[in-house]
């Protein structure tokens, strides 16, 4: 329940508040940098001196670095609760607030003599879905800050949801539910965010509107996904004006003229045989960061966490965490450059999959980038090709080598999925983490997106091991 979990989010509060001192570790993701900037500010806010380290994941490498540096207390955001009893071991103070599932609830209690965990899945709260570790800080620095009368601070809410929805907790049922939601009206009261029914696609602040459409890949559009003159000739037909002093954007459309093209598209994918159940899927909750710009990635949820992945992608997680801290100089400016490039990568990504096509299997299909596509952006660039390159609407899986030197010799693995799929009972995580295991790899995630590490050569043995979860997930339901 979210009033126990807040509960222990004050005994955690008082663990931070007995330090002068801490050293927060993050996830570099979009919500890891989210989760980093809410604890830095009401670290700040209480006058606690911080620094941040920012780090894929949590192995032996990072957690013998951080004894080495021995801060009075180290604050995990957004990860931790998987390595437990191997921060345990190294006899830290540490506050691990994280959603991920823990591997040793049983083992450790949420609170330790050294560590306190905060997690939702402690509290009955599914932590895919309802509560990620941006909104599980937000909980510990609202405990934080609570005393000082800053129980509605404002941004962090915003924070919290662009976090939110980097982990694509809305995607599920098209808005935000649970815990998530509590925050998201925490916002809506501070008049610090809004929200609202509006077409799901990315770019809707910054992009051309045939942008909008051409880049649609969930769900797929039907004859005009990838391709830039039929989505322009489609807002012809409808009667829609591209260009005005420049090429107009979403927000620059009149509302008659968004409800034109939401019901064209949805007649278009009608015509096109899709089913009622996915038509929906062309309208979403969308989420405005009302003190923000018009016009700019950091207006809407969607588009900030993107900017904020194309900094940590790239080994620049400081850059997009200042962006998050309130800078919009030089750090947006570089975040920006960054998105650009990111975007550049994206398209040779995806010329390099056009090229080279997929291989389709029974229940999945896959490519193979080597090193020609970085490990960091495979699985964007799988998504993005998701129904583009072959026929049938499968999983796809992408392999590319590790960049890193010590993992030289493994294959970084990023398989991504549609709703749709899902209906039909497929958990892309489980089939991943099994398949892996069965490899001597480590993988998981969700069930839309997962991701994995595995042995270099054992590939082809690892995607049959797939394809044959795939295909038992699946039939399950279609027969049940
Ligand atoms: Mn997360």
């Amino acid at each position: 329940m979210l009033s126990e979990m807040t509960k222990h989010a004050e005994r955690c509060a008082e663990i931070v508040r007995l330090t002068s001192e801490a050293l927060v570790v993050s996830h570099i993701d979009a919500d890891g940098l989210t989760s980093a900037a809410i604890i830095g500010r009401a670290l700040e806010d209480a006058g606690i001196e911080y620094s941040t380290v920012f780090v894929k994941q949590l192995g032996e490498t990072e957690l013998s670095k951080i004894a080495d540096t021995n801060p009075p207390l180290t604050i995990f955001t957004d990860l931790g609760s998987g390595v437990l009893s191997e921060i345990k071991e190294l006899g830290i103070t540490a506050v691990v607030s994280d959603h991920h599932q823990p591997s040793t609830t049983d083992t450790l209690p949420a609170r330790d003599e050294l560590i306190s965990h905060l997690n939702p899945h402690l509290f009955g709260l599914n932590g895919s879905r309802e509560l990620s570790g941006s909104g599980t800080t937000f909980l510990l620095a609202q405990a934080l800050s609570r005393e000082r009368g800053g129980d509605k601070k404002r941004g962090l809410p915003s924070l919290a949801v662009v976090g939110a929805v980097g982990d694509l907790q809305h995607l599920k049922d098209g808005r935000l539910t649970g815990a998530n939601r509590t925050i998201l009206k925490i916002g809506a009261e501070n008049r610090e965010l809004s929200y609202a029914p509006d077409i799901a696609f990315f770019g809707k602040q910054t992009r051309p509107i045939f942008k909008l459409l051409e880049y649609a890949t969930d769900p797929y559009l039907i004859g005009l996904t990838g391709n830039e003159d039929a989505c322009i000739a489609f807002l012809k037909g409808v009667g829609i004006r591209l260009q005005g002093e420049r090429w107009r954007r979403w927000i620059d459309l009149e509302k008659k003229e968004k409800q034109r093209i939401v019901s064209s598209l949805i007649q278009h994918q009608m015509k096109k045989g899709v089913s009622p159940q996915r038509l929906e899927r062309v309208v979403q909750e969308v989420y405005t960061l009302e003190d923000e710009t018009e016009g700019t990635e950091l207006r809407d949820a969607q588009e900030y966490s993107t900017l904020l992945n194309a900094t940590a992608r790239y080994d620049r997680a400081e850059i997009g965490f200042n962006v998050c801290m309130g800078d919009r100089g030089g750090a947006l400016e570089e975040a920006e450059r960054l998105l650009k490039e990111h975007r550049r990568n994206l398209v040779s990504g995806m010329k390099f999959v056009k090229e080279n096509g997929v291989v389709e299997l029974e229940h999945l299909k896959y490519f193979d980038a080597g090193n020609r596509i970085r490990d960091t952006i495979v699985g964007i660039v799988a998504g993005m090709s998701h129904s583009i390159i072959g026929d049938r609407d499968l999983p796809i899986v992408a392999f590319a080598r590790a960049s890193t030197p010590h993992e030289r010799e493994e294959l970084k693995v990023s398989a991504r999925a549609t709703q749709h799929l899902i209906h039909k009972g497929l958990n892309l995580g489980a089939a991943i983490h099994i398949a892996a295991e069965k490899v001597n790899g480590t993988g998981g995630g969700h069930d839309i997106a997962a991701g994995a590490t595995i042995p270099l050569e054992t590939k082809d043995e690892f995607i049959q091991y797939l394809n044959e979860e795939i295909k038992k997930q699946t039939k399950k339901q279609t027969t049940g």
